[in-house]
């Protein structure tokens, strides 16, 4: 069963809704807003910041997580990949002295094989993505950021410039990072993008990180200014002054130069951010906007959705004046 095809009711309280996501964490917001929104209601954008080409394919983690995720089919631990994978062809990779560092599971290869086949016949990369999720049997509108490539790239002091797989995967995000660079010379937003934006009653950014996940989306022509005009909604994740998963707190540390905070979040987005969502008991400083405290760690399916209405919810309530 498809989660964004048949799991979605109508959220009163908003008509259009854009989501800005990437990674795991935006995965299990994008389930959940997806149960609370029908797809005339609700877009997701999605960073490629992420993107590599591996075994000489085109690898697009952050959509596919949110399409596995979606479709029903990634591992609720992990979250990234698919359920009861098999790595027959990562094995034999390794026998040939091909690259292992990055596992492409057996499954999660026929994505990668007809994403770059379609990419060579001259398909855009919206229109491929669009194409996957649908034969997957998710309805709701997931665009990529950008349909040109747009690699994020990783500073750090002891290995100098690291292409974001290479650093995250292959040295577990060790080396401090000093700079986070976007690549690509087209910085337009794929289509369909700035269009949702600038019809969207509210703009919420998942919680993801923010430097690697929201950054290079929000660097793209347009963007932060179509944000600036629309009443945003940003999750923090940040919880207990660590980050829920991934490399981000120690990314507060060395490009912050502060301790992981949803203050330090805020702060981050500057002004683009009305109102924030945080774990129960994080909202100590946070006077200065309207705050939610709830339980922000998403469980399970069910658990994904009651943490999206009570954001709409809350979303409805603050931020009725900006709408
Ligand atoms: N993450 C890992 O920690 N190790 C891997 O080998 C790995 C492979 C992989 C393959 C396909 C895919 O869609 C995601 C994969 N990820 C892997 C996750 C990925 O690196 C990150 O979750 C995202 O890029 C962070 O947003």
């Amino acid at each position: 069963m498809s989660a964004g095809g048949t799991g979605s009711s109508r959220h009163a309280g908003w008509d259009r809704v854009v989501c800005l996501a990437g990674g795991v964490g935006g995965a299990r917001l994008v389930e959940g807003l997806v149960q609370c929104l029908s797809p005339e209601q609700l877009t997701v954008v999605v960073n490629t910041g992420d993107d590599l080409v591996h075994w000489g394919l085109q690898v697009c983690p952050d959509l596919d997580t949110i399409m596995y995720t979606l479709a029903g089919l990634a591992p609720v631990e992990r979250g990234w990949g698919i359920e009861g994978e098999t790595f027959a062809a990562l094995d034999m990779m390794r026998t040939l002295g091909g690259e292992d560092w990055f596992q492409l599971g057996d499954r999660d290869l026929a994505t990668h094989l007809r994403r770059t086949a379609r990419l060579a016949e001259g398909a855009a990369l919206h229109t491929v993505t669009a194409e996957l999720f649908a034969a997957l049997g998710v309805r709701h509108p997931v665009l990529p950021m950008s349909d040109a490539p747009r690699p994020t790239r990783v500073r750090t002091e002891e290995h100098g410039i690291l292409g974001f797989q290479q650093w995250l995967v292959g040295l577990r995000g060790a080396p401090p990072a000093t700079e986070i660079l976007f690549g690509g010379s087209d910085d337009r937003p794929a289509p369909g993008v700035l269009e949702a934006l600038e019809a969207a009653e509210l703009v919420v950014l998942a919680p993801s990180n923010p430097y690697v996940s929201i950054d290079p989306i929000l660097a793209l022509d347009g963007v932060v200014a179509a944000l600036m005009t629309r009443p945003v909604v940003a999750l923090s994740p940040i919880v207990g002054g660590a980050a829920v998963k991934g490399p981000l707190g120690g990314m507060v540390r060395s490009l912050a130069g502060r301790e992981p905070s949803p203050e330090a979040v805020c702060d981050h987005y500057g002004g683009l951010v009305d109102a924030l969502v945080v774990e129960e008991g994080d909202g100590g400083d946070l006077d200065w906007l309207p705050v939610l405290e709830t339980q922000t760690v998403m469980g399970g399916r069910a658990d994904r959705a009651r943490l999206a209405r009570e954001l709409l919810d809350f979303a409805a309530r603050a931020l009725r004046e900006h709408r």
